[in-house]
């Protein structure tokens, strides 16, 4: 790999203060779409929390356990008596995450949209999907139902696995490199379909060129094994405890193996970035030389 696109940043301080670097350089490693590892962050589990990382909570029917933001609605768990310990558990993380943002990245205070904190309990190895829904393929994150028109999606991670295993995810090449490989290979939409989509409530909101673009991309680059094989990349195991941060809609990323993760998105509007030109939206219309939204 020509440069790592994992920054190792040894700070214990959730609210993103004590800091080994300075913030412009951990401003600056996020919007061009590195990943930021916080080995020493260590979310901690309380001693009576291990049961509620049994899968057996779960309601099977949903992807994840969900917790809406500013503590909100709880979702997903089965068994009465454990809403209330899992709320605690699942709205510390909720908390410490958003400070931590907060912290890191002032400049996006205010901007930043709290979607619900999600806690999977599910194995990474053997779920068996469909090629585009199989996270274990090198991908960049992009909503088939939710054009977003360029908004960012800022996601922190934190492995809670209880028997200390890994969470393993492979890490690809920059944004703008998967775009220029890949961008050729993409049709234009027919004619007509985002409206056609829209109106069989098959998307929220009519498909923009843009979210055209990034679905394709995720798509062709999940399609393409030789690529999965081939192309630059590095294999990043982030221990018990570790947290890590990233735009996903960026960083090209794949989980192999693990169980047990907390995770927070925030969306962010692309103005409200130091380098919005860094972003997917200002290389996709850079590269294609046009409006995209
Ligand atoms: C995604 O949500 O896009 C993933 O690739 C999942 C990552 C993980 O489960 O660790």
């Amino acid at each position: 790999m020509s440069q790592s696109q994992i920054l190792e940043v040894t700070s214990s301080d959730w609210n993103g203060q004590e800091l080994p670097v300075s913030r412009q350089l951990l401003l600056e490693a996020l919007e061009s779409g590195k990943v930021l590892y916080f080995p020493k962050l260590n979310f901690t589990l309380q001693d009576n929390e291990a049961p509620l990382l049994d899968p057996a909570i779960a309601d099977p029917k949903r992807k994840n356990i969900s917790l809406a933001a500013n503590g909100g609605v709880l979702h997903g768990v089965l068994a009465d008596d454990k809403q209330q310990p899992v709320r605690e558990l699942v709205g510390r993380f909720q908390q410490q995450a958003c400070a931590l943002v907060d912290g890191l990245f002032p400049e996006y205070r205010q901007r930043l949209r709290t979607a619900p904190t999600s806690l999977r309990l599910m194995q990474v190895e053997g779920r068996q999907t469909s090629w585009r829904k199989d996270d274990s393929r090198l991908h960049i994150d992009a909503f088939p139902s939710r054009p977003n028109y360029g908004e960012r999606i800022l996601r922190v991670f934190t492995n809670v696995n209880p028997s200390g295993a890994p969470r393993v995810w492979r890490v690809g090449e920059p944004f703008e490199q998967v775009a220029k490989r890949f961008l050729p290979r993409i049709k234009s939409p027919f004619p007509g379909s985002a409206k056609l989509l829209h109106w069989l409530h098959i998307t929220k909101s009519p498909r923009s060129r843009y979210d055209h673009l990034m679905l394709n991309l995720h798509d062709a680059m999940k399609a393409d094994m030789e690529y999965q094989r081939s192309c630059d990349q590095e294999t990043m195991p982030f221990p018990q405890g570790a947290v890590w941060i990233c735009f996903s809609d960026q960083t090209s990323h794949a989980v192999m193996s693990g169980q047990h993760m907390l995770e927070q998105t925030f969306f962010l509007p692309v103005t409200a970035m130091a380098k919005p030109e860094w972003a997917p939206l200002g290389i996709l219309q850079r590269l294609q030389g046009r409006a995209l939204v």
